[in-house]
C-alpha cells in the first residue's frame, strides 16, 4: 500500500485530474469530487470523520487552478478562490474510480459474497465460549454468518440470559413488540403461532415490520424428546432456482405486495400492518431479502381480484422449492445450542411436538440488525488484521 505517484496532470479543461502511479497505472478524479472531499480542517471535521463543507458552498462546475506533486506521496491543488487542498497517495488509491478498485472497496465494506447451500449443508459450528472471549473467533463467526447465512454456537449455559450476553458482544439487540428477548414455548392463549406446539412451515421472522430483523438468535434451553426438529433453507439459493425455472412466478413474487398483520399484546400492545414483496430484489433483479411468514400474512389482500389466483400459483411454486429435499436441511437443537442465522436470507421452520401440562421445549430468541452486526464485524476485522 505504499505505491507512489510519478505524475499528475489536469485534463478536460480543468475538470479532471489524472494521477500516474509508479507502476504505470492511471487513475482519474473529477475536480468536483476532489473539492467536495477536501480534507483540510475547514472542509472536514476529523474528530467525526465527516464533511463540514456545505453542499450549498460547493461549485459543481469547479476546475483546478494549479496542481502539484509533493515527493510522490501527495498532490496539492489550488482552487480558483485560492483555497488549497492536499490528497495523500494512499487515500487517492483507495478511492480510485476504476471498476476493479470500486469492486474491491465494495467487497471490503459489505462482504457481499454468498455461499449457497442445500441439503448437503455442513452446518458451521463454533463454541459459544470461544466467540465470547476471542476476537478472532468472533470475527470468523460473523464472517461465516454473512457468507453462509447460518452458524451454530455450542456449549452455552441452559439458562435464560445467554442471548443478552451475545447481544452485548455484538453491541445491542433489536427490541420488538415481543420484548428484548422472547420465550418460544407452548403458551395458553398464544399471541403468536410460534408459541404453540404446532409445526411451523418455512418462514422468515417478522415480515410485518417495515425493516425486518436481519439476524435471528435462537437459544435452546430445553428440548423435547420427540419432534421439535429444526429445518432451514437458503432462500437466496431457492429464489435463484425459481427465477431460472419459472421466471413468471419470480416476477410475480418480486413485484406483488402482500399485506402482513400482527395484532396483540406482549412487551406492550400492538397493531402492526405492513406491505412487503415476498422476494425483495435489487436493481439487477437479484434477491436481497425474503419476507415470508404464512402465519402473519393478512386475510386482507390489497391487489386486483384478477391477479389473486396467479399470485397463489406463484407462491406455491416457491414454497414447493423451499420444501424440496434437495434444498432443506434438518437438524435438532440440543440444550446449550444457539443457532444464529440471516433472517433476510434463511427461512426456518420446526416440526410439531406433543403438548402436555409441562413445558418440554423452551427456546429463548432475540434479534439483531445487520447494521449492528456488520459494524462489529468491521471493528473486529480491523483489530484482528491490525490494519487501517
Ligand atoms: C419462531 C421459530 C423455531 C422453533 O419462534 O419464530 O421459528 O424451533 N421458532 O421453535
Ligand atoms: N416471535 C417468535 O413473524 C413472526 O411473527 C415471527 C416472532 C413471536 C418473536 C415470530
Ligand atoms: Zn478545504
Ligand atoms: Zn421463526
Amino acid at each position: 500500500m505504499d505505491l507512489g505517484i510519478q505524475k499528475v496532470e489536469v485534463f478536460d479543461a480543468g475538470h479532471f485530474v489524472r494521477v500516474e502511479w509508479e507502476d504505470g497505472n492511471k487513475s482519474c478524479y473529477p475536480c468536483v469530487w476532489l473539492r467536495d472531499n477536501c480534507q483540510c480542517p475547514h472542509c472536514f471535521l476529523h474528530s467525526a470523520r465527516a464533511r463540514k463543507l456545505l453542499f450549498e458552498d460547493l461549485d459543481v462546475n469547479i476546475v483546478v487552478k494549479e496542481v502539484a506533486l509533493a515527493d510522490r506521496k501527495k498532490i496539492s491543488i489550488t482552487w480558483p478562490d485560492e483555497h488549497a487542498s492536499e490528497y495523500e497517495a494512499e487515500w487517492l488509491k483507495k478511492r480510485c474510480f476504476s471498476e476493479e478498485a470500486r469492486a474491491e472497496m465494495r467487497e471490503d465494506l459489505f462482504l457481499p459474497e454468498h455461499q449457497y447451500w442445500g441439503s448437503e449443508l455442513q452446518l458451521p459450528k463454533m463454541p459459544f465460549e470461544e466467540i465470547m472471549s476471542n476476537d478472532e473467533s468472533a470475527y470468523k463467526w460473523l464472517c461465516t454468518l454473512k457468507k453462509v447465512g447460518i452458524v451454530l454456537l455450542t456449549g452455552a449455559a441452559t439458562t435464560q440470559g445467554e442471548l443478552i450476553k451475545l447481544g452485548n458482544r455484538i453491541g445491542f439487540l433489536r427490541l420488538t413488540f415481543y420484548g428484548p428477548t422472547w420465550q418460544v414455548q407452548d403458551k395458553a392463549d398464544a399471541n403468536n403461532v410460534a408459541y404453540t406446539t404446532g409445526k411451523l412451515c418455512f418462514h422468515t421472522d417478522y415480515p410485518v415490520l417495515q425493516h425486518p430483523p436481519g439476524v435471528q438468535l435462537l437459544h435452546c434451553i430445553k428440548q423435547t424428546a420427540a419432534g421439535g426438529e429444526s429445518e432451514v433453507v437458503d432462500g437466496f439459493h431457492v429464489a435463484n432456482k425459481l427465477k431460472k425455472q419459472n421466471p413468471q412466478a419470480y416476477q410475480i413474487l418480486s413485484s406483488t405486495t402482500v399485506d402482513y398483520t400482527d395484532v396483540g399484546v406482549d412487551y406492550c400492545d400492538f397493531a402492526v400492518q405492513c406491505k412487503q414483496r415476498i422476494i425483495d430484489v435489487d436493481s439487477r433483479g437479484q434477491a436481497v431479502r425474503i419476507n415470508y411468514n404464512n402465519a402473519t400474512r393478512d386475510t386482507v389482500f390489497d391487489i386486483p381480484v384478477e391477479k389473486v389466483r396467479s399470485f397463489y400459483k406463484a407462491l406455491k411454486e416457491f414454497d414447493d422449492l423451499l420444501n424440496s429435499t434437495e434444498h432443506k436441511f434438518t437438524y435438532k437443537l440440543k440444550p446449550g445450542d444457539i443457532v444464529t442465522f440471516d433472517n433476510w436470507r434463511v427461512l426456518h421452520g420446526r416440526q410439531s411436538y406433543q403438548s402436555g401440562s409441562e413445558v418440554t421445549r423452551h427456546l429463548e430468541g432475540a434479534y439483531a440488525d445487520w447494521d449492528v452486526v456488520m459494524s462489529r464485524l468491521r471493528i473486529l476485522r480491523k483489530k484482528v488484521l491490525k490494519r487501517d
